[in-house]
């Protein structure tokens, strides 16, 4: 418990916490369901190649989500970019500049230009209002994001593709397991690319799918994702390895087991953080959408510098020192990171709303590695620190390391 300035870690206190605290769910099966999964593997010694695991994930995630096709793939990443090369698309592709570097890395990977586009201050997507002036003859698709778990728009969004005869994909690397109108989210775009990593809430270690009811399409992304094998063949002008091991596939079976657990739990930490921010001025956590499912996997707070009396950044130096490793997604903006503030200078200034939100979003520590206990504990932290800020903001200037 911190009792004055003196007691906080930036200024020469003890951590609150000994251990760093996690953003990522980093999520595991018990030792025992691990051993047997893997030991069967050894047994066959079958280690990849659409493997009879990759296949039964594929089979139980089609399921799951309500979708015609599942293809799984070595990261979600590469489902990005398959996916990308699945659509045949060409010249040039919008997206978000607001999202992970992999949203838009996988465009230039995929041998397409991107577009960037600013994004919807409230729900942090692009929306058909925010793609529309980026619509030029040399756009074959918009690729959207569907963050912290919310919908990318995808009414709006469907509409103007198809006024416009313009492919639609979306990235849903973190919304395994969550809804939109009731429906998992999958099926929206003509894909939909889910990220399976160790931070997620389905872990494969590494991992990711893409998703598709159209039979062509995942025909050319079975075909892409093998470089050379006839698991199914269609004609493609690139082949790729972009295929899930069979020990990525067990562990992602197990976690698909475990799903239902995990989100629960990531519900009630949630719950944790809004009732122990609840009254804190200038700090407003992100909640999933009204009547919707959510895997719950973020624990992100919008930080008001006016006010807390601490910019963003102050306030992640102050964690960090307690050994909160709280993280700034996505700062900076894609735009404004290499390549892209070099290779497409004309949108450095000209995405505000993504430069607002890279300047105040903070995620929190959340997923199996943090306790109930923690999370009220972190809470606490955050309460003392808004209850100090203006010293707290000028002590830190004093000490010269403020702002970042
Ligand atoms: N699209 C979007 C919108 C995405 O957010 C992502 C990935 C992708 C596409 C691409 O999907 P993948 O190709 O990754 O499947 C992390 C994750 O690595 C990344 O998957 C995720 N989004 C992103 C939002 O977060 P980093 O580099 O910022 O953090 P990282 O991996 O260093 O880990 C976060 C924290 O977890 C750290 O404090 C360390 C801790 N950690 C991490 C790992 C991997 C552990 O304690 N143990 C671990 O094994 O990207």
């Amino acid at each position: 418990m911190k009792r004055s300035l003196n007691d906080l870690a930036a200024f020469g206190g003890s951590p609150a916490f000994r251990e760093p605290l996690h953003v990522g769910q980093l999520n595991l099966p018990s030792w025992e369901r691990f051993q047997a999964a893997f030991q069967d593997i050894f047994r066959r010694r079958w280690f990849t190649n659409h493997g009879p695991l990759v296949r039964l994930l594929e089979e139980r995630l089609a399921e799951f989500l309500g979708v015609r096709h599942v293809v799984c793939m070595t990261n979600g990443t590469l489902a990005l970019m398959v996916s990308l090369k699945a659509l045949e698309l060409r010249d040039q592709v919008i997206a978000p500049a607001f999202s992970f570097p992999a949203t838009v890395q996988a465009i230039t990977w995929a041998g397409l230009d991107p577009v960037l586009c600013d994004v919807d201050p409230v729900r942090h997507t692009i929306t058909a209002e925010t793609v529309r002036p980026r619509l030029t003859a040399g756009v074959s698709a918009i690729l959207g994001v569907h963050l912290w778990g919310r919908a990318c728009d995808p009414k709006g969004l469907a509409a103007l593709a198809r006024e416009h005869g313009l492919s639609l994909l979306f990235d849903a690397a973190h919304a395994f397991g969550c809804t939109h109108s009731g429906r998992h989210i999958s099926g929206l775009g003509q894909v939909e690319a889910f990220s399976f990593h160790a931070t997620k809430v389905l872990n494969a270690t590494e991992g990711g799918c893409a998703t598709t009811n159209d039979d062509g399409v995942a025909a050319r992304l079975r075909t892409i994702r093998n470089f050379h094998a006839q698991e199914t063949f269609a004609w493609v002008d690139m082949r790729l390895n972009a295929k899930m091991s069979e020990a990525q596939a067990a562990m992602a079976l197990l976690s698909l087991e475990d799903y239902p657990l995990n989100a629960a739990a990531n519900r009630e930490s949630l719950l944790a953080y809004a009732e122990g921010l609840a009254d804190l001025p200038g700090l407003r956590l992100i909640l999933p959408d009204a009547g919707e499912e959510s895997n719950c996997q973020y624990a992100v707070v919008d930080v008001d510098a006016e006010g807390v009396g601490l910019t963003r950044d102050e306030l992640t130096r102050l964690l960090e020192a307690e050994n909160v490793l709280a993280r700034r997604y996505f700062m900076p903006g894609i735009h404004r990171s290499p390549p892209y503030c070099r290779t497409h200078p004309q949108f450095v200034d000209a995405l505000p709303v993504t430069d607002r939100l890279s300047s105040r979003l903070l995620q929190l520590p959340s997923g199996q590695t943090v306790t109930r206990e923690q999370i009220t504990r972190t809470c606490e932290l955050l309460r003392f620190l808004v209850q100090h800020a203006r010293d707290a903001s000028r002590r830190l200037a004093g000490n010269g390391r403020g702002r970042r």
